[in-house]
């Protein structure tokens, strides 16, 4: 029998997936709406699978409730503004039961596996054991993880950063799910240990979109609201796979396409959404098998080609505009922006020819949808990942406020730019201070309110911490949520990095890689789900999250905690805070006693929060100013400003493709529910390679075939993965895509973007080859 070459990479690392071997995979195309009785079944099946009884169901009608319950933490998308009482999607429901899990892993199951065994486990079956009960330590002797109680955990992170030699030699990572409170409270704890290394997420999500708008409006958020995609008369969707991230968009664009809006969908992929739904929680259209068409115009780009295709879209709006005077808004553009003359030039030189080549999308259909464009008095323009993670996600983003500008789709009812977030709280950390590049205006309040010296000098972000881990130069890696060691690129490099560090903290509510890849001192602190009642001593706490439109509103959990022994996350953060600043002014226990206390105290800090108390306890809760939002523009020059960015250079060497990184129907970020996705047509496979039926044709490959995928780095350096199964998909030439996070092994630390810094997860260049390696199922 052969035997199986040693991988290069790290031998220990097991797959993601649940990676049922004895399953075959399957691929159908799929052609069912999106949502619908696909969602329902789904639903039954998950719940069935996780053991939930009645209680899991009622939890769940409370769910982004009006009036109390908690905010789903599936994804940040805003609440129903019309008080509908469920407004639910299936993957919100798989998010909830998956925290609200009977399952539980406490000190015998860690008396029981080596972190050496558990390293080899799946990333389903490591999240599949349940919640985390009680603190852990790590235990070099047996490699086990061993209980510790939570004054001793305390004291074992607290002592470690008192004695640090610079407290910049710790770096504070956030996932975007920490409520607002607890967000204040842990950078006041960073900044109180003097560092303003604060990597969070949102480096590796919509870093891009925050500085984009930021120089081009003032403010690095949307202007968009609920009631705006309610009322346009045209969206423009890019990069989004709504149907399974977002899916109560769904909703929305039900909503618009019966209102008789138009909607234009811009990805290399046509998704679920970009063809008919079924509102998500509409009992009655599922009932009647009544979809609605959610596209009248689906455009697919290459790769990194949206820059190019909506700068063609200006270049068509500017050509109409010489014969019809309505077809730009040239009273706006005089009152409100600055740049004009110079973008039109730009965009008169830049030659369709050069468009189309850069966009993969014919000059006729980049005509269609800008027509459309023109025809639409208000226009929304919404994004996510697909924008963001490329070399010019900042270019591309600034490019979507130029095409909006041209026509005045700012600062009115049903216009404006719509990121959407990933996190359900990743908006909200940045507005409560989780910024590793803080204004000095953000740094004087809170050295004012909170009476102490911050730092002023940036702090390391997601890549830069890793590296700096990796030299050796930050010593304590705390992970407040999330699951740092897989999420982040170059997989290999950063489980070297975290292994180089002194000691790894890790806040979590499930046991996930980053508790196995850890430093030579590591701690599981398990905290509160959002679904969980937060008892303080003030009693029962709320927490406040804001959501992709700037609405702040309270959570409530109401489940019984999963474990007696749990703590709040503003409780950890305080204990660690006691332990490391012995002598801080700061009032920690009080605050956790009464998040009323933390609130009056950010009021008084954050720009926008006056009277947080009494307005977040609104029906609806608030919206944060937004001055874009009244044509008020906080940039250098006092108006919304025009880019001139140039058009990027995609043209491959031949025989690469670019590969594309993203989600499948059933995950959540690293969390993996099941190997399927089901609007891809997939099932039972993770391991697998999306690609346009040429390029097999090319290289001899039928679908399933195994190949090995490398890819090569802007350094020249090149990673590989092994045995991935090759599906045939309608994608552009030269484009495939695949799932994170495993993938995330191809991604090299250095490829990020020179704008934004963010990794450049949807755009590698990769080689594609017949595998020569035995599969899994030879060997076996
Ligand atoms: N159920 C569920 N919900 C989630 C998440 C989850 O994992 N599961 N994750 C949450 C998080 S943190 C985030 S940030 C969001 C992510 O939400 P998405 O941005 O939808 O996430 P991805 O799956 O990465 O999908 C990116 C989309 O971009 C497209 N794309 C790839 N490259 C390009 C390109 O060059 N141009 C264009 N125009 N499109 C491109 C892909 O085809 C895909 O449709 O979702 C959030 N919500
Ligand atoms: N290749 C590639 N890589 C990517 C991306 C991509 O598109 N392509 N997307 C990037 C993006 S957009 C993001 S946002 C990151 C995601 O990166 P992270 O936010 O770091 O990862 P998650 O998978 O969301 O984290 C899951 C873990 O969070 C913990 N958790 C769940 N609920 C709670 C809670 O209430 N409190 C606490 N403290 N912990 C909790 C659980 O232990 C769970 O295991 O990944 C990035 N990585
Ligand atoms: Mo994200």
């Amino acid at each position: 029998m052969a035997v199986r070459p040693q991988e290069e990479f790290d031998p220990d690392y097991g797959p993601s997936g649940t990676r049922d071997k004895e399953v075959e995979p399957e691929f159908r195309p799929y052609h069912h709406p999106a949502a619908g009785w696909g969602a329902a079944k789904s639903v039954t099946r998950f719940l069935a699978r996780e053991q939930e009884g009645i209680a899991g169901p009622h939890a769940i009608l409370k769910m982004n409730h009006e009036d109390g319950g908690f905010d789903c933490p599936g994804c940040a998308w805003p609440d129903d503004i019309k008080g509908l009482h469920l407004d639910i999607c299936e993957n919100g429901i798989k998010h909830v039961a998956w925290e609200m899990t009977h399952k539980r892993v406490d000190r015998d199951f860690f008396a029981a596996h080596t972190v050496s065994e558990l390293a080899r486990w799946s990333e389903f079956d490591l999240e599949n054991q349940g919640r985390l009960t009680e603190p852990m330590s790590y235990d070099p002797d047996t490699d086990k993880y061993v209980p510790i109680s939570w004054p001793e955990a305390f004291e074992l992170v607290g002592r470690t950063l008192r004695e640090l030699d610079d407290p910049n030699q710790a770096a504070y990572y956030t996932s975007g799910r920490l409520g607002n409170e607890a967000t204040f409270l842990y950078q006041l704890l960073a900044r109180e240990l003097g560092t303003n290394n604060l990597p969070d997420c949102s480096n590796m999500c919509h870093e891009a979109s925050g500085r984009a708008l930021q120089a081009a409006i003032g403010t690095g958020k949307g202007t968009a609201d609920l009631v705006d995609w309610e009322t346009t008369d045209a969206l423009f969707i890019l990069g989004v796979n709504a149907a399974s991230n977002a899916p109560r968009m769904l909703t929305a664009l039900v909503e618009a396409s019966k209102r008789g809006a138009q909607i234009v969908h811009i990805n290399p992929l046509v998704e679920a959404a970009a063809r008919r739904a079924i509102i998500p929680h509409d009992f009655a259209q599922m009932a009647t098998f009544h979809a609605t068409p959610t596209s009248t115009l689906n455009l697919q780009p290459r790769i990194g080609g949206d820059l190019a295709l909506l700068r063609g879209m200006s270049k068509a709006v500017l050509e109409e505009a010489r014969s019809d005077s309505k077809a730009i808004d040239d009273e706006f553009i005089e009152r409100h922006t600055i740049g004009f003359d110079d973008y039109r030039a730009m965009c008169e030189n830049t030659s369709w020819t050069e468009i189309e080549r850069q966009s993969g999308v014919e000059v006729a259909d980049i005509r269609k949808a800008a027509r459309i464009y023109c025809g639409a008095d208000r226009s929304i323009i919404s994004w996510c990942l697909g924008v963001t993670q490329h070399e010019h996600g900042v270019d591309t983003v600034r490019e979507i406020v130029n095409l909006l500008l041209l026509r005045g789709n700012l600062g009115r009812e049903g216009a404006g730019p719509s990121p959407v977030r990933g996190h359900s709280n990743v908006q909200g950390n940045r507005t409560c201070g989780i910024d590793h590049r803080p204004t000095t205006e953000f740094l004087d309040r809170l050295a004012h309110v909170c009476e102490f010296d911050p730092p002023r000098e940036h702090g390391l972000d997601t890549v830069s911490a890793i590296d700096a881990m990796h030299a050796g130069k930050v010593k304590v890696f705390v992970g407040m949520g999330g699951n740092f060691a897989i999420a982040a690129p170059d997989t290999a490099y950063t489980f070297d990095a975290l292994r180089t560090c002194d000691l790894t903290v890790q806040v979590s509510t499930k046991l996930n890689r980053s508790h196995l890849v850890h430093g030579t001192r590591a701690v599981i602190l398990p905290c509160l789900g959002r679904t969980e009642k937060d008892e303080q001593r003030g009693g029962i706490q709320e927490t406040s999250v804001e959501d992709s439109m700037s609405m702040v509103h309270l959570s409530r959990g109401m489940r019984k905690p999963a474990s007696p022994h749990l703590m709040s996350e503003p409780a950890i953060i305080a204990g660690i805070a006691r332990a490391a600043l012995p002598d801080s002014a700061t009032p920690w226990q009080y605050y956790v006693e009464d998040y009323d206390r933390i609130r009056d105290t950010m009021a008084h800090v954050l720009d926008g929060f006056e009277d947080f108390n009494r307005r977040v306890r609104l029906p609806l809760g608030f919206r944060i100013r937004q001055p874009a939002r009244e044509l008020v523009f906080l940039t250098p020059s006092g108006r919304a400003e025009f880019s001139t960015a140039a058009l990027p250079d995609l043209t491959r060497e031949p025989g690469t493709l670019t590969l594309t990184t993203m989600r499948s129907h059933d995950q959540w970020n690293t969390t993996i529910y099941s190997d399927n996705d089901r609007y891809r047509g997939v099932k039972n496979l993770r391991t697998l390679i999306f690609m346009n039926a040429e390029d097999m044709r090319e290289r001899g490959l039928d679908q399933f075939d195994e190949v090995d995928i490398t890819s090569i780095a802007r350094d020249g350096s090149t990673r590989s993965v092994h045995n991935y199964k090759v599906i045939p998909y309608p994608i552009p030439l030269g484009c495939t895509a695949g799932y994170m996070p495993e993938l995330n092994v191809l991604c090299a630390i250095g490829d990020y973007s020179t704008q934004s810094d963010q990794p450049i997860m949807k755009n590698l260049t990769v080689t594609v080859q017949r595998s020569n390696r035995l599969s899994d199922k030879e060997l076996s």
